[in-house]
């Protein structure tokens, strides 16, 4: 990577021709990652399954704008050629709050995590992301340290994330406890549980419970008017019939974690290592249960960005 500019200009952003149509015709947005393309499936599922949830926002009314860095620019929507290219490089940076400025000022390529990709969303006016789950406070964190930026992020930037919860490779119950203490609200669609990723329910009760996406876009309305930063976690259970049982995935969780231990993986590391063994563990169910909920979340998403929309016309 070298320095282009002796003089830096504003952010280098970009919006794809479909991202740049939307904003001219007032079609709703919503921000999609591309961490969990390059980090956490495996190809060539990564490129099917991003393309498959830009069509499912599609199909309920919005545009889908994936964001990614390459060649130090932002990129707010992704082509069908860039996705492609995105996936096909081997030294895609992931990127979260602590680097995303570096990979655009030293014309980097990288891929956005939901940390990143929120600031990334800010930047382009859109207020509503879809992703799978988001990271949180790993278990052995009070040895290791290890708790995602996403949490912070979560705090400071006023994006509503519409995840399966956090990942349940994760200690959730401190997890949440963090989100409570930052003053994330974390709201549950449609149940009184918080889902756990891959499994829809678990034994926490949701701080908050929403039913309608109304709801949830008349939340994220208010929190701005009352100036108060930071945006909402919409905690969106995968349906039933494509989850995998908590108490199936329990020792493979287990067994996972004990690998990555031995193996002594760390930091920015431990996500993709935990998903990628899990996959093979559960000889890809856990790969087919985490893109319907993505899916399932994107479809969300989609609804609440339109609710947004009539509400700030
Ligand atoms: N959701 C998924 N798969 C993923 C992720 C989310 O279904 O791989 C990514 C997101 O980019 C999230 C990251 O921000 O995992 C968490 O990484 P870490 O634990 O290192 O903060
Ligand atoms: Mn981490």
């Amino acid at each position: 990577m070298t320095q282009r500019h002796t003089q830096l200009g504003p952010v280098p952003m970009t919006f794809s021709p479909e991202v740049a149509e939307a904003r001219a015709n007032g079609t709703p947005l919503v921000a999609l990652e591309s961490t969990i393309i390059t980090h956490g499936m495996p190809f060539p599922q990564n490129v099917e399954t991003a393309r498959k949830v830009e069509a499912e926002v599609r199909a309920h009314g919005a545009t889908a704008a994936t964001m990614a860095v390459m060649d130090g620019v932002l990129h707010v929507g992704l082509t069908s050629d860039q996705l492609d290219r995105l996936a096909g490089l081997d030294d895609v940076a992931k990127l979260s709050r602590a680097d995303l400025a570096a990979c655009l000022a030293l014309g980097g390529n990288g891929a956005t995590t939901v940390a990143a990709t929120m600031i990334a969303a800010r930047v382009a006016g859109i207020k509503v992301f879809a992703t799978g789950g988001i990271g949180g406070v790993h278990r052995g964190a009070e040895h290791s340290f290890d708790i995602s930026a996403d949490l912070h992020e979560l705090a400071q930037t006023p994006i509503t994330v519409v995840a399966a919860g956090a990942k349940a490779i994760l200690d959730l119950p401190k997890t949440y406890e963090v989100l409570e203490t930052l003053g994330v609200p974390v709201i549950a669609f449609g149940q009184d549980s918080l889902p756990a990723f891959w499994s829809a329910t678990s034994d926490m009760k949701a701080p908050l419970r929403m039913d309608h996406p109304r709801g949830i876009a008349a939340a994220h309305v208010m929190r701005g008017r009352l100036g108060v930063p930071g945006g909402q976690l919409v905690a969106n259970p995968i349906p039933v019939r494509n989850q995998i049982p908590a108490e199936e995935l329990a020792p493979v969780i287990l067994q996972a974690l004990g690998e990555a231990e031995a193996q002594g993986i760390a930091s920015k590391a431990v996500t993709p290592f935990l998903l990628d063994r899990i996959f093979t563990l559960t000889e890809g169910r856990s790969l087919i249960a985490n893109v319907a909920l993505v899916l399932n979340n994107a479809r969300l998403a989609a609804g609440i960005a339109a609710e947004i929309g009539n509400l700030t016309k």
